[in-house]
């Protein structure tokens, strides 16, 4: 019998593991900015210093991906702060599902497949559609939008997105009026995603937004960031975008959206619904039991700065409410 070497989980895959030569160039890099930074940001969040990863996994491009990345950033949406360093961005991810420290799912991640890759759409629509990820590239109005997000653990980033505004999905299948939210699902890979296996916990991770939130023109469908195909620990390869919401909304991986005529159960709302409620709007007037909620750390410098209301999208989502 042959033998079959079984992957331990701690073992890196294949096409993870570095050439030496190109392993040096990247930390010789890292070394003035990863490190350095990420330390800082430990201390400045009062969790220990998590270890930075010394090399980033690659993003694979497809010849289709390449076609479409970078697309045209849209000027509508401006920054008040610098665009958030690549690699802290990409190496500082909450994804339970690989991990509860934020260095795991840069490594865990990496063993989601994501092609071939569907999201059903489903529910109380006129047209229930199982769209194939290479379709929706193909044929979405793709643009980059720059934006904030503000994670309910008072850390924030400001990043680049590519994708597409979540209502032109949802113009495609057609809501009833009798749909009043949508509930979006990730995927469900307990073997993948050992955090799954966390029986007390309700995966698969859902989220869930009202009708008139998810037709804002701020909710986002994001297939990219900076300029390239998301990396798999951002939740490839699609995720919701909706920045004026805490982190947690911004459900990552996402395999199924259902327009449904009721409030959908959501993870973290389930789980803690005093600290994760299901609007979840960025307030810095409603304090936290654990995490102060009037200002934020940039995760790259750690600059300090207030919270907004909305996160500083009320011109766009205040009418909502
Ligand atoms: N499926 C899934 N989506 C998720 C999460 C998660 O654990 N699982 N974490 C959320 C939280 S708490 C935050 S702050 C953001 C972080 O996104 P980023 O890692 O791309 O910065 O993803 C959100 N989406
Ligand atoms: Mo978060």
């Amino acid at each position: 019998m042959p033998h079959i070497h079984i992957k331990k989980d701690w073992e890196i895959s294949d096409n993870l593991a570095t050439p030496e030569s190109a392993y040096m160039r990247r930390r010789e890099f890292l070394k003035g900015t990863a490190l350095t930074t990420a330390a800082t940001v430990g201390v400045l969040y009062g969790c220990g210093p998590s270890s930075p990863p010394n090399f980033l996994p690659e993003v694979k491009w497809s010849e289709l991906e390449k076609s479409i990345y970078p697309a045209k950033r849209n000027p509508a949406y401006k920054l008040d702060r610098p665009i958030t360093v690549e690699k802290i961005a990409a190496s500082y991810n909450n994804f339970y599902e690989f991990g509860t420290d934020k260095i795991d799912p840069v490594h865990y991640a990496q063993k989601l497949n994501i092609r071939p890759w569907t999201v059903q759409v489903r529910g109380l629509v006129n047209k229930p559609t199982t769209f194939d990820i290479d379709d929706l590239l193909k044929t979405m109005p793709l643009e980059e939008r720059v934006l904030r997000l503000r994670c309910v653990e008072a850390w924030a980033m400001a990043v680049p997105w590519t994708g597409f505004a979540f209502r032109e999905l949802l113009k495609q299948v057609e809501p009833k009026p009798e749909a009043t939210h949508v509930r979006l699902e990730t995927f469900y890979q307990p073997f993948t995603a050992q955090g799954q296996l966390a029986f007390w916990e309700p995966w698969p991770y859902v989220e869930g937004l009202t009708i008139k939130e998810a037709m804002n023109e701020l909710a986002f469908l994001a297939t990219g960031i900076y300029g390239h195909p998301l990396p798999k620990q951002h939740g490839a390869p699609i995720r919701l975008v909706v920045p004026w919401k805490y982190g947690f909304k911004n459900i990552k991986s996402i395999v199924k959206i259902e327009l449904v005529n009721y409030r959908p159960a959501t993870f973290w709302n389930t789980l803690q619904g005093l600290e994760y409620d299901f609007t979840a709007n960025v307030d810095p007037r409603i304090p936290h039991p654990r995490w102060p909620q009037t200002q934020e750390k940039m995760i790259d410098t750690g600059d300090i700065r207030p919270t907004l209301p909305y996160n500083g999208y009320g011109d766009l989502v205040a009418h909502l409410y």
